[in-house]
């Protein structure tokens, strides 16, 4: 069955006369692009330690003024899809960004969504949509398709977060361009206070948003405390995660990528199964072990590491008596729209 015709095969000049005219014989190729029960994946397990990002990110502070950077980030680049790509996987790009206290990041939008995730630092704001959303650590704010954003410092610390974003998706479909913007007026309300409590939504009499995206802001001292809150209600339960959800919908918070915190208990190891979307792990608080792939990589505190599709994950608590909290990006919403999240408990193909 694999042995199908190659182009070694075929006479030169019917292949040379194939080319001129922008042909291709699909056969020797099939196998390529249609391999038998697993994707190919250029994803590579790879792990990025803060320990390594922070000095050479605060040595692009001294090197870069933010007139000549715009947005002053160091790109998480897997290898296996080459460094230049600037991807993590086939659909995530991550990056870490440094703001200097009294630095401000002007104001754009673009076609690729992204979010933040807050990882050192007080007293940084990112206006979205004119938003003013404080960020304080392990704090999560989006800054979906299309909407403007802007980010100032107040503090008298540098601070850091995790970007997220779908571009190398956007990119590779030939719709990811930016428009800049100037200073947005802050207009009154605020996603996270509207919403403060899940189950708990504005009333529409009183003005229901009508927004598609309600929320742009979800600290961390609430996912956290949820957490906290459905381990105790759920003993038993091994996979303690939230998602970040749209307050008035229950979707995933944006169109393309997920967005969960998760939580291991004190000394505990989890086993996911194999499943279709690529995956990264950022630790907020602890530390944890992952391993998939034959490789296992210990994070540390603001770690980040990204594994490839259709890999089991092992994550093991590194301490026993304090639990260790996640944050978790992948790329399931969009695998779920188009029709191929696939889950497999026992590692073998169950194609939707
Ligand atoms: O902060 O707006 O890492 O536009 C990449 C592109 C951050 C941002 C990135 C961006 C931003």
């Amino acid at each position: 069955m694999n042995d199908l015709g190659r182009l070694e095969d075929l006479p030169a000049d019917y292949v040379a006369a194939l080319r001129e005219r922008n042909l291709v014989p699909l056969w020797p190729s099939l196998r390529g692009v249609l391999p038998p029960h697993i994707p190919t994946r250029q994803t590579r397990p790879t792990h990025w330690a803060y320990a390594d990002i922070k000095p050479l990110l605060l040595k692009a502070g001294e090197l870069t003024p933010i007139e000549k950077a715009e947005r002053r980030v160091l790109v998480l680049a897997n290898p296996g899809h080459t460094l230049e790509k600037m991807q993590a996987s086939a659909a995530l790009y991550l990056g870490m960004q440094l703001l200097l206290p009294g630095e401000w990041a002007p104001s754009h939008r673009h076609t690729p969504n992204a979010v933040r995730m807050v990882v050192e630092g007080e007293g940084a704001w990112t206006t979205v949509d004119g938003e003013r959303c404080p960020m304080s650590r392990g704090d999560l704010i989006l800054t979906p398709t299309g909407l403007w954003h802007e980010h100032g410092h107040d503090g008298d610390q540098p601070v850091v977060w995790l970007d997220v974003l779908d571009l190398p998706l956007m990119y590779y479909l030939e719709v990811s361009y930016h428009l800049n913007g100037s200073r947005q007026e802050v207009k009154p309300g605020r996603g996270d206070r509207a919403y403060a409590r899940a189950g708990v939504v504005p009333t529409p009499v009183f003005g229901r948003s009508g927004k598609r995206y309600p929320m742009l802001r979800y600290p961390w001292a609430d996912a956290r405390a949820a957490l906290l809150s459905l381990a105790d209600d759920q003993p038993d339960a091994a996979h303690v995660q939230v998602t970040y959800t749209n307050p008035e919908s229950g979707e995933d918070a944006e169109n393309v990528l997920g967005f969960h915190a998760l939580m291991l208990r004190p000394g505990q190891t989890l086993t996911l199964p194999a499943r279709s979307p690529a995956c990264v792990y950022h630790v907020i608080e602890g530390g944890a072990q992952v391993a998939a792939a034959g490789q296992c990589f210990p994070l540390k505190e603001a770690d980040t590491c990204c594994i490839p599709g259709y890999e089991s994950t092992t994550l093991i608590n590194a301490s026993a008596s304090a639990p260790a909290f996640l944050f978790v990006a992948d790329e399931s919403p969009l695998h779920r729209k188009l029709g191929v999240y696939e889950v497999r408990p026992d590692n073998q193909p169950v194609m939707p």
